[in-house]
């Protein structure tokens, strides 16, 4: 229960999660049944304050209060929600292909490589496109930022700077209308949730610029790495590599999506502990549909049969998608702002020694401070 509420909490909107992850709400109540250990350790320890549970069997009768379930549904439908995410690797392995697939539409343009100039003047540009994505009534905002030209450069150094400059600048603008005057109901939310970052499938181990690359956005973002165009190893090489890729994350000390340190309960744990056992995801991607034994399946034509994109038995794409979308996209919103942006907002907080009285309105644009309520009832 305590666990659906945090989530349902992320879903109402960022106003309400305020609170950070570890904050409990204490209620004064007389003692009339004792805690379990684990309701107990939901609470905080308030001197004086004491807490009773009342579950349904001992009240007197219905009262109603899994209607909120109903509201809270009701009004995410209605403002919709967002969620950004970020793609990272060479040119050529597949990101815009691989987004394509996840969100079964054309999100992200084929190719956004830069042209030999480009590639010469060692510039990493950061392209973001977004696509309201409907289904069954729930609208999603979905913008993906490609990175085109990370990593393929000749002297790949410092190309991870773009990168943290464009995930920090999301950070500064949330922060800046969060602390505004006239604050907007719902802040625009532009920080990146979720950054997948595409290793080649060489099958060798992590490469320099890998392990550069994650320790330092690991810190500021959730990175979800996956190996990309999976079908190019064999079933030995695909299950040597994913070993040898988290021996090399462990002994670097980069910290992946789902972090063990953000499980929630033991439930939580026993789910995050099965992911992290099986990442990185070696991924298949593609735009083409194929008939198999008469089903329309996603799948890559090869003279040897068809890569079902979609078949846990030929690759790891599922396991990436039910991830993303169908199992941890609220967790991916609230640890970017309970754990990522928090971490920014504290740090900013004491560089600039700001508080409430130094925020006057002529530090900020003057166009911040005409923020009009009514245009952010929805988030979208
Ligand atoms: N074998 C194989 N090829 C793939 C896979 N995914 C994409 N491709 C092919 O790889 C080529 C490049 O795919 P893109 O999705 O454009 O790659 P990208 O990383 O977005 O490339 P840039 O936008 O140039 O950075 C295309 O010909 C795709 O059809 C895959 O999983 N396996
Ligand atoms: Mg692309």
């Amino acid at each position: 229960m305590e666990e659906r509420e945090e989530k349902e909490r992320g879903i109402m909107g960022q106003e309400q999660e305020d609170e950070g992850r570890k904050d409990g709400h204490a209620v004064n109540m007389n003692v009339q049944n004792s805690l379990t250990e684990k309701e107990e350790n939901c609470v905080d320890s308030v001197p004086g304050l004491q807490i009773s549970v009342i579950r349904g069997t001992d009240l007197f009768g219905y009262v109603g209060i899994e209607a909120v379930l109903d509201q809270m549904r009701r009004k995410t439908m209605k403002a919709g929600f967002e969620f950004n995410i970020m793609v990272v690797g060479q040119s050529g392995l597949g990101k815009s292909t691989l987004v394509n697939t996840l969100f079964k539409s054309k999100v992200s343009r084929k190719s956004c490589t830069p042209n030999y100039e480009e590639k010469i003047s060692k510039t990493v540009k950061l392209h973001s496109i977004s696509h309201i994505i409907e289904e069954k009534g729930v609208k999603m905002k979905l913008t993906v930022i490609d990175t085109p030209g990370f990593g393929d450069q000749i002297n790949n150094e410092n190309c991870w700077e773009p990168i943290v400059k464009c995930v920090n600048e999301q950070y500064e603008k949330y922060l800046r209308e969060e602390l505004h005057v006239n604050r907007k109901r719902r802040i625009p939310d532009t920080r990146v949730h979720c950054c997948i970052y595409f290793l080649p499938a060489t099958g060798h181990r992590l490469r320099p610029i890998d392990i550069e690359f994650m320790k330092r956005l690991g810190k500021i973002v959730s990175i979800v790495p996956v190996i990309a165009k999976a079908d190019t190893l064999t079933i030995d090489e695909r299950l040597e590599f994913k070993e040898r890729i988290r021996q090399d994350l462990a002994a670097n000390g980069i910290c992946v999506y789902p972090q063990r340190e953000y499980d929630e309960d033991p439930d939580e744990h026993i789910l995050n502990e099965r992911i992290r056992e099986s990442i990185p995801f070696a991924v298949v991607g593609t735009d083409k549909e194929h008939q198999v034994n008469g089903n329309k399946v996603l799948g890559r034509k090869t003279k040897w049969g068809i890569i079902e994109v979609e078949n846990v038995a030929h690759c790891e794409f599922a396991n990436l998608r039910d991830l993303l979308i169908r199992s941890h996209l609220q967790d991916l919103k609230d640890v970017t702002h309970n754990i990522h942006y928090e971490t920014y907002r504290v740090r900013r907080l004491n560089e600039s020694n700001m508080n409430f009285s130094e925020l006057s309105l002529s530090t900020w644009p003057l166009e911040n401070g005409t923020a009009d309520k009514s245009d952010s009832e929805s988030h979208l």
